[in-house]
């Protein structure tokens, strides 16, 4: 809990079912947190940091600093590219904030997918799409949801990481920026003199440990703060044909409008986006 915005804690479940889980947790959009998911992959023992580091320190991987994910120009643009084995050091010894996230390891290691399995717990998982996401201790991923509008399974190899979810319903109360999937508000210290609809921002916490498996449902709001010096990897997936064509605006609306927009006015866009969001929330709390 961060005192100030109340949050509750999501539940944590083994041996769920592909019914039940629908029952439960994909018709409502509840995000849970599967703990026994990953019991039958040989990854999960296998795959380490000093297992890459070891085995695969020779690739060269696209680093972000930890503000690249925030609402602006450079949303998604590598700041550098660096040795697998001298960015996993400099995670270990604590050296850094920037992360390594949607890599597609398999892409560059083939045969690492024998140690995996793709989940059977619902159906339309994109198996082209299997992404890590590495970061050292303090690492923060801004506020956002993901932009294809698919549910996420966040699995947790090493290293913990408290996850903060809120629903889509509470885009307004968090200042969602229009045209992006992005929101500018600092979660961890809340201004609500200047943001008052946050004082109606209720949302779900968890730590993740390794082992565990976050469902993030569609739509939803995360913001993650990395405890330890370690990494996941998620699978996507996306049974709605609804649900595809919103992302496939998200898509559109964001590279067609918003970077036009940045790149015609700038500073004044950003400025134009907050002023639309503070107006949007106040006019859902009066
Ligand atoms: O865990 C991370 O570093 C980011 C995860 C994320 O944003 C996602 O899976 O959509
Ligand atoms: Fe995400």
């Amino acid at each position: 809990m961060n005192n100030t915005i109340p949050l509750c804690p999501i539940e944590k479940i083994e041996g769920l079912n592909k019914v039940e889980f629908k029952d439960y947790f994909l018709k409502t959009s509840t995000p849970v947190v599967l703990t026994d998911m990953m019991d039958n992959w040989s990854a999960r023992q296998k795959w380490t940091l000093d297992f890459f580091k070891m085995n695969y320190g020779h690739l060269k991987v696209p680093v972000y600093s930890s503000n690249s994910s925030k609402a602006g120009k450079h949303y998604l643009k590598a700041d550098q590219k660096i040795y697998f084995h001298d960015y996993i050091n400099m995670i270990q010894n604590g050296a850094t904030d920037l992360r390594l996230f949607l890599f597609n390891i398999f892409h560059h290691a083939p045969e690492l997918q024998q140690d995996y399995e793709y989940l059977s717990i619902m159906d339309g998982v994109y198996k082209e799409y299997p992404f890590t996401f590495f970061g050292g201790a303090g690492s923060k991923v801004a506020m956002h949801y993901d932009i294809d509008m698919s549910h996420v399974f966040l699995s947790q190899f090493e290293g913990r990481k408290r996850v903060w979810l809120f629903a889509p319903e509470q885009s307004r109360n968090l200042y969602h920026l229009p045209f992006t999937v992005a929101s500018h508000i600092d979660i961890d210290t809340p201004n609500f003199t200047h943001f008052p609809a946050l004082k109606n921002l209720q949302g779900y916490e968890c730590i993740l440990y390794p082992g565990e498996t976050l469902y993030i449902p569609s739509g939803y709001w995360h913001y993650i703060t990395y405890l330890d010096a370690g990494f996941s990897m998620s699978q996507r997936a996306n049974d709605s044909f609804i649900k595809k064509a919103k992302g496939a605006m998200n898509i559109a609306t964001h590279f067609v409008v918003d970077k036009g927009m940045n790149r015609l006015l700038g500073k004044r866009w950003q400025t134009m986006k907050k002023d639309m969001a503070k107006r949007r929330a106040e006019m859902s709390n009066t």
